[in-house]
């Protein structure tokens, strides 16, 4: 008599169909799993792209064949997977972002100007035998959370205090190009009498041009990253709360134990102090806490484009960001918040502005603007990767004969003037620049308008190593 018989006998077959039901259960249950991606990145670095395409393929993956290198989807192991953001209270806007891109012409999405949440379900058939023999499927619950880019500038305020933070910033604005674009915002504060009585007029109208200040940093022209504090360009819901008349002082009184309660220093003081402790600390506790893995998107184009502030600064910004974070057991988010990350992502977004011959290239100098932050999060143990890649691929490779040889270029329509056009972008430097060539408009990296991206039917040359992405940051969990 085998064991099933056997104890059938013994305690009866309805107790033994029960006690199999319970065990199934808290097998399922066990293989259940939930992963919370953080999707990092300066503004228009390509997250809420990056969400939006790898959310809609995965979405298609037990239909579509477009993530070859995605070992659960190409197995064909996955069953279905549902969307469940309509749970959370801001969902992150999909299917407009899907229709804008499958709409003739596409467009890509707006800039994001608050937080929104995605969820999935993936029901999965799990890999291992003895798994399948406990139950045929299994489900991974994936949480991604999509917020302007200029809210994670705010990161590395909640180690700084006040005098800190007016240190920083007087460092910042001591070198060119802040120096002689915020002539005229120091000239202003440098008759100001910080100790005197606090006077709200002149406090509200320093800080609305500090606000135009950081606007003009940051716009197409100059491309700086560093905008401190980042709901002064993007406020959200606090637009036109007094939290954020706020600024750094640059000329700050030499003994800051004169500083009296009431005055111009104090008020700017408690500000800043109320801006960390309501907005910047609720909104790490709230959403970046109880993180597992991590994405970073760079868009290195646009730091070659640009030229050497515009690369000094995004390095500098994203050193900060990652300090911040820093993943060590006495890294201060760590202390704070206790995130679990233990797989970093840098990638290294629109891929596909150059041609395939120069990704690997991509990828090297990537690592020289994470170097610093990637360096010490290997140190504590953290698995980190860099990768070139494209969330909607929007160029087609061509090829052109130029004076009898044979040169790889692209294809794409013009995201500016909606033109096609076929171009040879240039090479991507494995090492950094030297002056010369960062002067020489060596680098002119073209935006491009998006492909169609289809509503079903998708293919892997919608996009360059998504799939490669997404195994990287879910694989072991299936
Ligand atoms: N060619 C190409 N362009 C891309 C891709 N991803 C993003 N872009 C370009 O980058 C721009 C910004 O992308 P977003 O995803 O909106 O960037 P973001 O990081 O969400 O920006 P914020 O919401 O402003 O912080 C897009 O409007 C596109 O022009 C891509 O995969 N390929
Ligand atoms: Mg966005």
């Amino acid at each position: 008599m085998g064991l099933g018989s056997r104890l059938k006998s013994l305690i009866g077959e309805d107790l033994l169909d029960d006690i199999q039901h319970q065990l199934k259960e808290v097998a399922t249950q066990g293989l259940d799993r939930h992963l919370k991606i953080a999707v990092t990145g300066l503004s228009r670095s390509g997250k809420t792209v990056f969400i939006t395409s790898l959310v809609h393929h995965l979405l298609e993956a037990n239909q579509s064949r477009s993530l070859p290198f995605f070992e659960v989807a190409s197995d064909q192991r996955i069953i279905s997977v549902k969307d469940l953001s309509s749970s959370s209270d801001s969902p992150f806007p999909l299917r407009q972002s899907v229709q804008a891109l499958g709409q003739e012409p596409p467009l890509w999405p707006e800039s994001t100007t608050g937080l929104s949440e995605v969820k999935l379900a993936i029901r999965y058939k799990p890999s291992g035998r003895l798994q399948r023999l406990i139950n045929d499927s299994a489900t991974l619950y994936l949480d991604i959370i999509d917020y302007p880019g200029e809210w994670l500038l705010d990161l590395p305020l909640l180690h700084l205090d006040f005098a800190q933070w007016c240190r920083k910033q007087q460092q910042l604005f001591s070198v060119e190009p802040r120096a002689s674009l915020a002539a005229n915002w120091s000239k202003a504060q440098s008759d100001i009498d910080w100790l005197a009585p606090a006077d709200d007029d002149t406090l509200a109208i320093l800080s609305s041009e500090y606000t135009k200040l950081l606007h003009l940093l940051r716009n197409q022209e100059n491309a700086l990253s560093m905008i401190q504090p980042g709901r002064c360009v993007l406020p959200g819901e606090l637009a036109s709360s007094t939290l954020l008349q706020l600024f750094p002082i640059l000329n700050p009184p030499p003994d800051l134990s004169q500083i009296t309660a009431g005055s111009m220093y104090q008020r700017l003081q408690q500000r800043y102090d109320d801006y960390r402790e309501q907005i910047v600390k609720r909104f790490y506790r709230e959403h970046f806490s109880r993180f597992d893995r991590q994405v970073v998107l760079v868009d290195c184009l646009k730091a070659l484009n640009h030229g050497k502030p515009c690369f000094d600064d995004m390095k500098l910004a994203l050193t900060e960001i990652l300090q911040s974070f820093n993943y060590g057991s006495s890294g201060f988010l760590r202390r704070l918040f206790s995130p679990q990350i233990d797989k970093v992502l840098f990638a290294s977004s629109k891929a596909d502005h150059v041609t395939a011959n120069q990704h690997h290239n991509l990828d090297k100098f990537l690592e020289l603007i994470i170097q610093d932050a990637q360096r010490e999060m290997r140190f504590e143990g953290i698995d980190t990767r860099c990768m070139a890649l494209a969330s909607i691929r929007s160029t087609e490779s061509a090829e052109a004969v130029l004076d009898g040889q044979t040169i790889s270029c692209l294809k794409g329509i013009n995201k500016e003037t909606g033109e096609t056009m076929a171009l040879f972008p240039g090479e991507v430097p494995v090492e950094l620049p030297t002056g010369k060539d960062w002067n020489s408009s060596r680098f002119r990296f073209l935006d491009f308008a998006p492909c169609k991206l289809p509503q079903t039917d998708l293919k892997p040359t919608h996009h360059i190593r998504l799939d490669q992405a997404l195994e990287y940051l879910t694989g072991d969990m299936f």
